[in-house]
C-alpha cells in the first residue's frame, strides 16, 4: 500500500464514521503567534478545539503538511524527519474515547491488516493533577490487547501539547508496532528510542487548557485529536526499514543516488529530509534569513550542504534534488509547482552564499593541516566557528592522509558545554559578591542583551562567558565579526523597548529535559531528571539561570552598549551599561 492509497482509505474510513474531510492548513500557523510553523494536524484547529463552532461540524478528518525541528539531530535515523504528513481525525466536543480507541483498533485491524498480535500501546500513567487513564486502558483491554502490550508511562511520554507557550493539551494513547527486531535492553519498550517499536498513531484526549504560567485548565469541552504519521506508517505497511523507502521519498532518494559519488545512508537521508522540508517552506514564500523561519529554513539548507559535500555533491545539486520533490508532490499540494521558481532561486542563491563561508574555513584547514595531524581542539575550532560538521574534517583530513583526534573533539565538546554551563553562574556569582540591586538589574540586562543578539543577528547566539559588575555587563558570544552600527542600535533599541513594556520576571523550576522541549536557552547535558530553573522575562526570553534578577524589566532605566571587541576566533565580546533615567 503506497501513501496515496493510505491516506485514501483513512479518509474514506473516518468519512463513513460521520466526519467532513478538511484540507491542509498552510505551514505557517494562523492563530498562534508563539510558535513558528505548524507541528501538528489540530493546530489549525485550535480555536475550534476551544469551543468555537467548526463549520463543517464536530467530526473531521484531514491530512495536515507539519514541520518539526525540535528532533532534527534524529533526521538520518529511520523514522524522524522535520517536514512530514500527518493524518488525523478530530471529536470536537463529540465522541471520546470509547469510540475514539475502538476505531482507531478497527482501522489499523480491518482497513491496514495490521497483525494486532505486535500492537503495543501506552496510556498515561497520572500525576499529581491528572489521574491516571483507567479508562483507556480498559478500552484497550475489552478489545483484546493484554495488559503486558499496555505501557502506563508519564507525563514525557505520553501527554499531548501544547505546541505553544499556551492551548489546549491532554493525556494521549499512542500506538506502536513492534517490528520484531530484537529488544535493545531490559528496559527496552515502546517510546524507548531503539528502533524495535514504530510509532504510528497518537490519539489524544485533550480536555486541558494549559495557562501560560503553567496551570492546567478544564476545558470547556473534551476533545480527540488524532495524528498519525504518514511517512512512518507507510514504511511499516510495506515491511521497509525505514520512510525513506517509501514512494514518498524513493524519486527524492533515487536522484541523489544519480547526483552522489560516495554513500553514506546517513547523510543522504538528512538531504533527503532537510531539502524536501526546505521546499515545502520556500513554497509558502519564505526566504533564508538570520530571524525566525527563514533561519530554520537557512539552518536546513546548508546542513543539507555540508551533507551533500561529504558524499561528493557538486555544486547546484540542491535545486536539482529540490526540482525531483516538486514533481513528487505537485498534485497533493500545488503550492510547490507554483512557486517553483522563487524555490529554486533561493536554494540557488543560498548555496553559493554558504560555499563562500564554507570556503574560508577551509582556508583556516588548510592552515591547520600543515602542521600535521589535527587535534580535539583544532576540529572543534574548526566545528565552532566555521561551521565544520566533525565528519567533514575528518574526510578532509583522511584526503590528506592526516588523522583527526575525534576523542579529543569529543572531550573539547563537553568541556566547552561545561564551560559555558558553569561560566554563567560561576562568573556571575564572581561579579555577584557584592549582591547589589545594580549587579542583578545588570543580570536580567544580560539575559534581555542575549536574546536580542539572537533575534537581530541569528538564532544560534549561545553564551561563551558572562561577567557582571555594579558598574557594567560583559558578555561573550559566538559570532564572527564587528557589528556594524546599524546593528548595535537595532540591539539597544530592542532591549529597550522590552524595558519599558514592563515584563514580569519569574522563575520556573523543571526537569532539563522541560527545559529543553520549551527552548529554553543553556547547555544541556545528557543527564536528564536534575532539576534546573528557567528564569523567563515574560515570553521574549527564556535561559536556564540560577538567579537572581529584577521583578519587571522597568526597573532597569536605559541600556547602552559601550564597547565591542574580537576576545578570540569566532567569539564577540560587548560591554554595556544601564543609566538611570536621571543619568539621560
Ligand atoms: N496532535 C497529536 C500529535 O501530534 C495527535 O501527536
Amino acid at each position: 500500500m503506497d501513501s496515496k492509497e493510505l491516506k485514501k482509505k483513512y479518509i474514506e474510513f473516518f468519512k463513513k464514521k460521520g466526519h467532513a474531510e478538511i484540507k491542509s492548513s498552510p505551514l505557517v500557523p494562523e492563530n498562534d503567534p508563539t510558535v513558528l510553523f505548524t507541528t501538528a494536524g489540530m493546530h489549525p484547529l485550535v480555536p475550534f478545539l476551544l469551543g468555537q463552532p467548526h463549520p463543517s461540524g464536530k467530526r473531521l478528518v484531514g491530512v495536515q503538511k507539519c514541520l518539526r525541528t525540535g528532533d532534527i539531530d534524529d533526521v538520518g535515523d529511520p523514522t524522524h524527519n522535520t517536514f512530514f504528513e500527518m493524518l488525523g481525525n478530530w471529536s470536537l466536543g463529540d465522541y471520546w474515547k470509547e469510540d475514539a480507541i475502538k476505531w482507531c483498533y478497527e482501522f489499523l485491524k480491518d482497513e491496514l491488516k495490521i497483525d494486532m498480535n505486535k500492537l503495543h500501546v501506552t496510556v498515561f500513567a497520572g500525576n499529581e493533577t491528572v489521574p491516571k487513564d483507567e479508562e483507556s486502558a480498559k478500552i484497550w483491554k475489552s478489545l483484546g490487547i493484554p495488559e503486558d502490550r499496555i505501557h502506563y508511562m508519564g507525563m514525557e511520554d505520553n501527554w499531548w501539547g501544547p505546541p505553544g507557550e499556551e492551548g489546549p493539551c491532554g493525556p494521549d494513547t499512542e500506538m506502536f508496532v513492534d517490528t520484531g527486531k530484537s529488544k535493545c535492553g531490559p528496559n527496552c519498550k515502546p517510546g524507548c528510542g531503539c528502533g524495535k517499536y514504530f510509532e504510528i498513531w497518537n490519539a489524544v484526549f485533550m480536555e486541558y487548557f494549559k495557562t501560560k504560567d503553567g496551570k492546567f485548565e478544564p476545558l470547556k469541552q473534551k476533545n480527540v485529536d488524532t495524528g498519525m504519521g504518514v511517512e512512518r506508517t507507510t514504511a511499516i505497511l510495506n515491511g521497509y526499514k525505514s520512510v525513506y523507502e517509501t514512494d514518498l521519498f524513493k524519486p527524492i532518494m533515487e536522484k541523489i543516488n544519480e547526483l552522489k559519488e560516495k554513500s553514506d545512508e546517513k547523510a543522504e537521508r538528512i538531504i533527503a529530509d532537510h531539502l524536501r522540508a526546505s521546499t515545502f517552506i520556500l513554497a509558502e514564500k519564505i526566504p533564508p534569513s538570520n530571524v525566525e523561519r527563514g533561519y530554520v529554513l537557512r539552518r536546513l539548507i546548508r546542513r543539507a550542504i555540508r551533507y551533500g559535500r561529504l558524499i561528493g555533491m557538486k555544486e547546484g545539486f540542491v535545486s536539482k534534488i529540490a526540482k525531483t520533490v516538486i514533481e513528487r508532490y505537485k498534485e497533493e499540494y500545488p503550492e510547490v509547482k507554483q512557486n517553483e521558481e522563487f524555490i529554486l532561486e533561493e536554494l540557488d542563491k543560498e548555496e553559493k552564499r554558504f560555499l563562500k563561508t564554507l570556503e574560508s574555513g577551509l582556508k583556516v584547514f588548510n592552515k591547520i593541516a600543515k602542521e600535521g595531524n589535527i587535534s580535539g581542539e583544532k576540529a572543534f575550532l574548526l566545528f565552532q566557528s566555521y561551521g565544520f560538521p566533525l565528519e567533514m574534517t575528518v574526510e578532509l583530513a583522511k584526503e590528506r592522509g592526516l588523522k583527526v583526534d575525534v576523542e579529543g573533539f569529543h572531550k573539547e565538546y563537553k568541556k566547552h558545554q561545561e564551560i559555558s554551563r558553569k561560566g554563567a553562574e560561576k562568573e556571575f556569582k564572581g561579579g555577584l559578591a557584592d549582591t547589589s540591586y545594580e549587579s542583578i538589574k545588570l543580570h536580567t540586562a544580560t539575559h534581555l542583551l542575549a536574546e536580542a543578539l539572537r533575534r537581530v543577528l541569528k538564532r544560534d547566539i549561545i553564551q561563551k562567558g558572562s561577567n557582571i559588575t555594579p558598574e557594567r555587563l560583559r558578555f561573550d558570544f559566538n559570532f564572527d565579526r564587528k557589528l556594524t552600527d546599524e546593528e548595535i542600535k537595532k540591539v539597544e533599541d530592542l532591549v529597550n523597548e522590552k524595558i519599558k513594556e514592563g515584563l514580569p520576571v519569574y522563575r520556573k523550576e523543571m526537569t532539563l529535559e522541560e527545559a529543553k522541549k520549551i527552548g529554553a536557552q543553556g547547555v544541556f547535558e545528557e543527564k536528564y531528571g536534575d532539576k534546573v530553573y528557567v528564569y523567563f522575562i515574560d515570553d521574549f526570553s527564556k535561559e536556564i539561570c540560577g538567579g537572581p534578577h529584577v521583578k519587571n524589566t522597568k526597573e532597569l532605566g536605559k541600556f547602552k552598549i559601550v564597547k565591542q571587541k574580537s576576545v578570540a576566533a569566532g567569539v564577540r565580546r560587548i560591554k554595556a551599561i544601564l543609566l538611570n533615567n536621571s543619568d539621560e
